[in-house]
């Protein structure tokens, strides 16, 4: 060991000392996203009943799209959205359901054709949630 002042070794040595102040944040972090996701699987807002699934859409009518959640929903935090052919947003109006967790999607009349609900969704809990549900309209009903 050189006991010498030697100002460009004392350089390095707080390098590799931020180095390792670093290393333990990242550790850190990666650690509390692993427990912060575990923690949360089971507290977002997850569609547990769809409309859809027993009431497919009409050609040409309006109507109403009824969601159930798990957990409470944030409305006035939450966006749904109709996409259709080539990925067109077209921004829908919900609505809160008699019963909590229900979210009422208003969907305009549709042509045939595949669309999508795209949701981003606040649980009561604060966690956003995103997912699609994909729907055909088709003539023959
Ligand atoms: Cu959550």
């Amino acid at each position: 060991m050189n006991l010498k002042f030697n100002p460009k070794r004392r350089t390095f040595m707080i390098q590799s000392n931020l180095a390792k102040i670093g290393r333990l944040f990242g550790s850190l972090l990666f650690l509390g996203l692993l427990l912060g996701n575990t923690g949360e699987a089971s507290a977002h807002a997850v569609v547990t009943e769809s409309s859809l699934r027993h009431q497919p859409i009409e050609l040409n009518h309006a109507t109403e799209v009824v969601l159930h959640f798990n957990s409470g929903v944030e409305l006035a935090l939450s966006r749904v959205f109709l996409v259709s052919k080539g990925d067109v947003y077209h921004p829908l109006e919900i609505a809160k359901g008699k019963k909590p967790g229900q979210m009422i999607i208003k969907v305009p009349a549709l042509e045939e054709g595949d669309y999508a609900l795209k949701y981003k969704v606040f649980a009561a809990d604060g966690h956003l949630t995103e997912d699609v549900i994909r729907f055909k309209v088709s003539a023959q009903r």
